[in-house]
């Protein structure tokens, strides 16, 4: 089952996507998702001039070598680029070896352990009034946990209002105000949390944006709301601001998306540090590093929470319920969804039912492409907004 050809499809159905397609000499296909949103075009580079001409010829079936033949040979270990890079191949080459077994991939990685997995999608409001009408919107869906964000009096487009972050043209900046922040989001998730009741699981992002003290702060004031999370309160590479944050609070921590090696994760869970690992398979090199993550985090009880942006694609959202389906400590799937583009372009075996997602049982991962649609939403280059504070000082968006 060797490789005969490997090619690089980039498109823009509502937004970037990067698509690695592996074909067997057999005629088997699989897909890999390589996107880094706003970083697209350093990915297909990686792909193009350096992964795919060792790929041609190989056995398809030597996943874990292959893995390990990218990572340990390239030298230059890890980041963003090289583990998206050698995500989309792992990915891909576990949907042909799924697809020449007729099985759907969730079979290969151990069986089902359940049947569907919850998942929560994005509320967003301007203001609360407007975040309590499409909380009832998606509770009319049927989801039972969902993801509040929320405009800050004072603050122009605070992050997550918008459905898309990702703009044309050069960055968008954005303001940002710790204290403003602060003073608003306890009343804001408090009067959620009166609204809707104690039965459904409430999550919020503080996408990187406050100093550790900050944090602590707001894991101890919001404590007695019983959030299903608070997400990445601040930037996690230094994992000694996550012990602090911990030691005031039993909010549970959901850190982990922008990470890309087991070594990122491998402190906050051998310390207990987090409640919930956000890698996918996309940022995290692929199936075969994220269910290493997975399981290492299984002994101390930490379960999955891959990151479901709209910008990872829906190959990625098959690889990931697949894993999620086999894991015996998959926690809850986020579930942004994508522009019905993207659903035409991108086939998929997986669905969404009453608050939960299905993987489907089509053989591999269930995600096909139709090339003839992607070349109707070519490329085009766009950027995650810039944040700075009020005084212009840049800060994590
Ligand atoms: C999330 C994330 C995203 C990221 C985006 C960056 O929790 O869904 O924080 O909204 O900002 O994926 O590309
Ligand atoms: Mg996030």
């Amino acid at each position: 089952m060797n490789i005969r050809e490997a090619r690089v499809i980039i498109c823009s159905p509502g937004r970037n996507f990067v698509t690695l397609r592996i074909e067997t000499e057999s005629g088997l296909h699989g897909l890999g998702d390589a996107t880094v949103n706003g970083r697209e075009m350093a990915v297909v580079a990686y792909l193009q001039d350096h992964v795919i001409p060792c790929l041609l010829g190989r056995d398809a079936g030597r996943i874990e070598d292959t893995w390990q033949y990218l990572y340990r040979g390239a030298y230059w270990r890890g980041g963003p680029i090289t583990m998206a890079a050698i995500a989309a191949v792992d990915v891909a080459l576990w949907d042909i070896k799924a697809k020449a077994a007729g099985m759907p991939l969730y079979q290969l990685l151990g069986g089902a352990s359940r049947e569907r997995m919850l998942c929560y999608p994005h509320a967003r409001g301007v203001d609360v009034p407007a975040l309590l009408d499409h909380v009832a919107a998606l509770r009319g869906q049927g989801y039972r946990a969902i993801r509040l964000q929320c405009g800050i009096p004072g603050l122009d487009r605070a992050y997550g209002t918008d459905a898309s972050q990702a703009r044309r043209g050069l960055p968008a900046e954005q303001l940002w105000d710790c204290e403003a922040y602060l003073r608003f989001a306890p009343r804001m998730l408090r009067t959620m949390r009166e609204h809707v009741g104690e039965e459904v699981d409430l999550l919020h992002d503080v996408h990187h944006r406050l100093t550790p003290i900050q944090a602590a702060r707001l894991a101890r004031e919001v404590e007695s709301l019983h959030l299903f999370w608070l997400e990445d309160p601040v930037p996690a590479e230094n994992h000694e601001v996550i012990r602090m944050i911990r030691q005031h609070s039993t909010t549970p921590l959901a850190i982990g998306e922008v990470f890309n090696s087991i070594h990122d994760c491998r402190a906050l869970i051998q310390e207990q540090l987090i409640d919930y690992i956000r890698v996918t398979p996309v940022h995290a090199g692929g199936l075969t590093q994220v269910r290493r993550i997975a399981d290492l985090a299984a002994l101390w009880q930490i379960r999955t929470a891959f990151h479901g942006a709209g910008d990872m694609s829906p190959v990625t959202y098959g690889a990931a319920l697949h894993l999620g389906r086999a894991l015996s400590n998959f926690g809850i799937q986020e579930f942004a969804g994508h522009p019905p583009e993207a659903r035409e372009v991108f086939p998929r075996a997986w669905a969404y039912a009453d608050g939960h997602l299905t993987s489907g049982e089509a053989p591999g991962h269930g995600v096909d492409i139709d090339e003839a649609a992607a070349a109707r939403f070519p490329y085009t280059r766009s950027y995650l907004p810039v944040c700075r504070l009020t005084d212009g000082t840049l800060w994590n968006y």
